[in-house]
């Protein structure tokens, strides 16, 4: 047990205020205090090896006594409870308050709804906030020794708010008559952080200070980890203000999660953005997305082999593959080559598909299937329809499945994404309804795939048809609305995943706010035998730090492991026979 938790200023005055000795600290005991005590991570790095730890903290707890006569030191009894102050010892006289800082040396309690704090005027004093605290944002710790806290996960608003239905369980997909909720809900996460730093301003300290023991003894720290009881001085940071704890913070740190269950399909299906996964090597010059190495790019297959093998799915629809035939070829050959059976293959991409709206994108969708789980019927289709002009052009693969002669399709999406805003023509800019730009684009694709599923109904009304991708709108935008309008079910509200307005789930994470981008949507006679849907998050609650990128990462967080194979969470669906 490390002991200096139970000796450090707060806790050494609070603990001898409460034994009556009156002491309080003046400025050079603190800073030497902080200097020993406060930077755990200075502390483990002066001193690497546990024992040296308990030894140092026992010689400055001592130090503690020393300093403050009326204090004995806080021993190291395994317990974390500081000694029995001695009762032999006599108080000194309170020092005076300098009337200069009084009132900064009180931490500043802080309870309930962090957005009601007025931060700015906290500055430069001690804050100490009371309960639990939830990490919703990572990116910055790895460069700058920062997370991102609020008192709970922070969901986009238009991932439950819908912008233009009061009860979001409506489907109209037009105008504006709720965007003032979606507006209030979005200030109130804008509010809703505060940015912990480690209290120094260089760049990518490895392992950070924050979390010493990450890529040793430490796997990851996840979004949704909480972390109890901070205090610490409010500083500014740039534009930004942050809060320096001056104590050991005290993590729950949230766990990486088993593989969903599906209940119990006959076949499952993933839908998976595999975030840029190019063959061609990024040169600079040549418009390529991905690895900017052989060594990068090998990392990447490697970390989405593991992905998809672990998805344990027998058919996936892929986004962000390089629009040719390489990529998905690489893909399907590192899948098996890993299984050591040639179990995976490609759907390929169907003649005059680049001539296709949407069809000569940079990246493109793709299908491959597990060939001993299921067959395909009939050759991969590509939908021809002006609303992917500028997206991508969407992908249909029917199969059957072992155990079964009735065929499912397999529709995969990937429609045009949120920015780009400059671009934008009058239909597509951003209206600050919180639907971001390119709403009017994505609602004309989604109502695109609701002909289609139409047609393909009209010669069999009872098709088994999943409709899946990043469709880059969140659950209750107009393109969600005008599938479920259009006669789609949202598989995930079906079965009782989503229930509208109250709980969410999510696929990615902007910003600190989730939401989700990837969905599955299907007929009725396909929701009938849907047995699951999940989202598994390996991605997006995960330390960019792990993904394949060789710039900034710390070679020590790489391995060829599903986390952070992508910036998307996968979503499964079990279908029945
Ligand atoms: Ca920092
Ligand atoms: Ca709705
Ligand atoms: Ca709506
Ligand atoms: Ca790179």
């Amino acid at each position: 047990m490390f002991p200096s938790a139970s000796c450090h200023p707060e806790s050494l005055e609070q603990c001898c205020a409460a034994r009556g000795c009156g002491a309080a600290l003046n400025d050079a005991e603190e800073n030497l205090l902080t200097m020993l005590l406060h930077r755990t991570t200075l502390f483990s790095a002066l001193f690497p090896l546990p024992c040296l730890r308990v030894l140092a903290a026992i010689a400055a707890a001592i130090l503690c006594a020393s300093m403050l006569p009326g204090c004995a030191p806080p021993v190291a009894d395994g317990s974390g409870s500081p000694a029995k102050a001695s009762p032999t010892v006599s108080a000194p006289a309170p020092r005076q308050a300098d009337p200069a800082t009084a009132g900064t040396r009180e931490a500043i309690v802080i309870d309930g709804d962090l957005s009601e704090v007025d931060w700015r005027s906290h500055v430069g004093q001690q804050v100490a906030i009371s309960g639990e605290l939830v990490v919703v944002d990572t990116f910055n710790l790895l460069r700058w020794g920062e997370v991102k806290v609020a008192r709970e996960r922070l969901f986009i608003p238009t991932e439950h708010i819908d912008p233009n239905d009061a009860d979001s369980s409506d489907t109209t997909s037009t105008g504006g008559s709720n965007v003032a909720e979606v507006t209030a809900a979005q200030k109130r996460n804008t509010a809703a952080t505060l940015i912990i730093d480690d209290g120094f301003e260089d760049q990518n300290t490895f392992p950070p200070r924050m979390f010493p023991e990450l890529g040793t003894g430490l796997d990851t720290v996840r979004l949704g980890s909480v972390v109890q009881g901070v205090s610490g001085e409010i500083q500014t940071r740039g534009n930004s203000l942050v809060l320096v704890p001056n104590t050991p913070l005290t993590w729950t740190l949230a766990e990486r999660p088993q593989r969903p269950s599906l209940g119990e399909p006959a076949v499952s299906v993933a839908c998976f953005n595999v975030l840029n996964y190019f063959s061609s090597i990024d040169d600079g010059r040549n418009d390529a997305r991905g690895a900017d190495s052989e060594a990068e790019r090998e990392r990447q297959e490697a970390k989405l082999t593991a992905a998809i093998l672990a998805m344990q799915a027998d058919v996936i629809g892929l986004m962000e593959l390089e629009n040719n035939l390489d990529a998905e070829a690489r893909l399907v050959a590192s899948l098996n080559r890993t299984l050591g059976e040639e179990r995976f293959a490609a759907c390929g991409l169907p003649a005059g598909f680049h001539s296709a709206p949407g069809g000569s994108d940079a990246i493109r969708v793709g299908i491959i299937y597990r060939s001993d789980r299921v067959s395909t019927v009939g050759d991969v289709e590509v939908i021809v329809d002006e609303a992917f002009r500028e997206a991508r052009a969407p992908l249909v693969q029917a199969f059957t499945m072992a155990e079964s002669e009735q065929p499912f399709t397999v529709v995969v999406n990937h429609w045009k994404s949120k920015g780009g805003a400059d671009e934008a023509d009058a239909d597509n800019k951003d209206r600050g309804d919180g639907q971001g730009a390119y709403n009017a684009t994505r609602r004309d694709q989604a109502a695109a795939i609701c002909r289609y599923v139409d047609a393909v109904q009209k010669r069999e009304a009872d098709a088994r048809i999943l409709v899946i991708g990043d469709f880059n709108a969140y659950s209750q935008e107009d393109p969600l609305d005008t599938l479920r309008a259009g006669g789609l079910v949202d598989l995930r509200e079906r079965q009782g995943g989503i229930d509208p307005g109250t709980t969410a789930d999510y696929s990615y994470v902007y910003y600190g706010q989730c939401g989700l981008l990837d969905h599955a949507f299907g007929t009725e006679s396909m929701a009938a035998d849907v047995t699951g849907i999940a989202t598994w998050h390996i991605n997006a609650d995960e330390l960019r730090g792990f993904d394949y990128n060789q710039e900034y990462n710390p070679e020590p967080l790489y391995e060829a492991s599903p986390y952070r194979s992508s910036d998307h969470d996968p979503v499964l669906i079990g279908i029945a026979k």
